[in-house]
């Protein structure tokens, strides 16, 4: 495997090279959204200055290049997660979008009173508030894997949670707020062999990993462009081409339907179904560039380098007097993503500290109440770190925390 050129990485993203508070940016918020490196930049460039015009619709030379941007990025898509089919990918807003889509196309129509959605202490309010929505409306019920001491599932008790009225088991790939890659896989199969479909937030996963849906045992699966060095307001769901077929729309409009009457009308082929509206083409562009890009790079390359990167930052928080870090203890069980408090120190002020120097982290609860709950706190500061940070970000980070012991004590 090679090894990645973080220098030439770097040079490419050309936020990077901001200055803030007279200091070089060092952006560590990656987990809340990535820096977009040049050729994304280009691409959303070219489309606006060159393709602009609505997709699917006009049989002109413009509307023609649009709309093969527009699929050719969803092809792009579906190969980089291991889909067997583009059609098997819907464009949305984001993980988001992606899991509202499923909790009310899939949610109303097969989800009863009494039936049980099963869920994780660890996952993001996008992958909690949905379903408290749908449970609301049909009175089914919520139930929690609960986490260890170092933020871990507790996998103990699985076949327990798992009844004969679970349908659907939700969870992430990677939490976001403490950086712990779920054993997938494992919950996937126990899920399955109980009779329940495996919903996947691959929001922090998909930025981190080789993904192949496939091979995860998941049949809904989440993304967001943004995260991954695309543009917001883009992301998709991936699910079974069967299941998709066999769910109503959501949303409708135009794009989604073949042919209306008056009383009734019937629907296009997934993934239209599922696209209501002019959607968001220049994002769907843009998320194509950056699936290349990566692809170049080589998720290998870029896994290894950020593992490089989490350790040497997880070794330097260490060494800060009154640094406390959450999250699993083995490296093998983590990614990118560090979160921490220190002694009396409230995370704002951590980040407010920091960004005076020009360090960007994220501080608060990061959408993930129940985490904090768990730990009895109700915020942490949190690093995060991508493909284009290095260690030297990381000294950095240090460095500012040092400050911040000398300010707090
Ligand atoms: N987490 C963070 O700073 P959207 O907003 O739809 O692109 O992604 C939502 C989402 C869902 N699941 C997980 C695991 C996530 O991390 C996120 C977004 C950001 O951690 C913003 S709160």
């Amino acid at each position: 495997m090679h090894r990645l050129d973080v220098g030439r990485v770097r040079a490419e993203f050309p936020t990077l090279a901001e200055t803030v508070n007279g200091r070089p940016l060092v952006y560590l918020d990656s987990a809340a959204t990535s820096q977009k490196p040049q050729p994304v930049l280009d691409a959303l460039d070219a489309y606006w200055v060159h393709d602009n015009a609505n997709v699917h619709r006009g049989i002109h030379e413009l509307s023609r290049r649009a709309t093969e941007a527009y699929e050719g990025a969803r092809l792009e898509l579906a190969r980089w997660i291991g889909a067997s089919d583009a059609a098997e990918v819907v464009f949305t807003t984001g993980t988001t979008g992606a899991i509202n889509l499923v909790a009310h196309a899939w949610g109303l129509d097969n989800v009863r009173e009494g039936d049980e959605i099963l869920l994780t202490v660890l996952e993001h309010h996008s992958n909690i508030v949905p379903w408290q929505l749908l449970a609301r409306r049909t009175g089914a019920r919520l139930r929690y894997i609960e986490i260890d001491d170092q933020g871990r599932l507790i996998l103990d008790g699985l076949d327990h949670l798992l009844t004969e009225r679970t349908r659907l088991v939700a969870l992430g790939q990677v939490s976001n707020a403490l950086g712990t890659v779920n054993p997938v896989k494992e919950v996937a199969a126990r899920a399955r062999a109980a009779g329940a479909l495996v919903l996947v937030d691959g929001a922090q996963g998909a930025v981190h990993s080789r993904v192949d849906v496939h091979e995860l045992g998941a049949d809904f699966y989440a993304l967001s462009g943004h995260k991954m060095c695309g543009p917001t307001g883009i992301g998709a769901l991936w699910a079974r081409r069967e299941l998709l077929d066999s769910m109503s729309p959501w949303q409708g409009g135009g794009e989604m339907i073949h042919t209306v009457e008056r009383d009734m009308s019937s629907w296009a082929p997934v993934p239209h179904k599922f696209e209501a509206g002019t959607p968001n083409i220049a994002g769907a562009v843009g998320l194509g560039a950056a699936v290349e890009y990566l692809s170049a790079l080589g998720m290998d390359a870029i896994v290894e380098h950020e593992r490089d990167v989490l350790r040497y930052a997880l070794e330097g928080l260490a060494a800060v007097t009154g640094v406390r870090v959450y999250g699993p203890e083995s490296l093998d069980e983590r990614s990118a993503v560090v979160s921490f408090t220190m002694g009396d120190a409230h995370p704002h002020d951590i980040s407010t500290i920091l960004d005076s120097q020009g360090v960007a982290i994220r501080a608060g609860h990061h959408c993930a109440q129940l985490v904090m709950k768990h730990f009895g706190i109700s915020a942490t500061a949190r690093a995060s770190f991508y493909l284009y940070n290095t260690r030297a970000d990381v000294d950095r980070l240090v460095e500012g925390l040092e400050a911040v012991r000398t300010i707090f004590g």
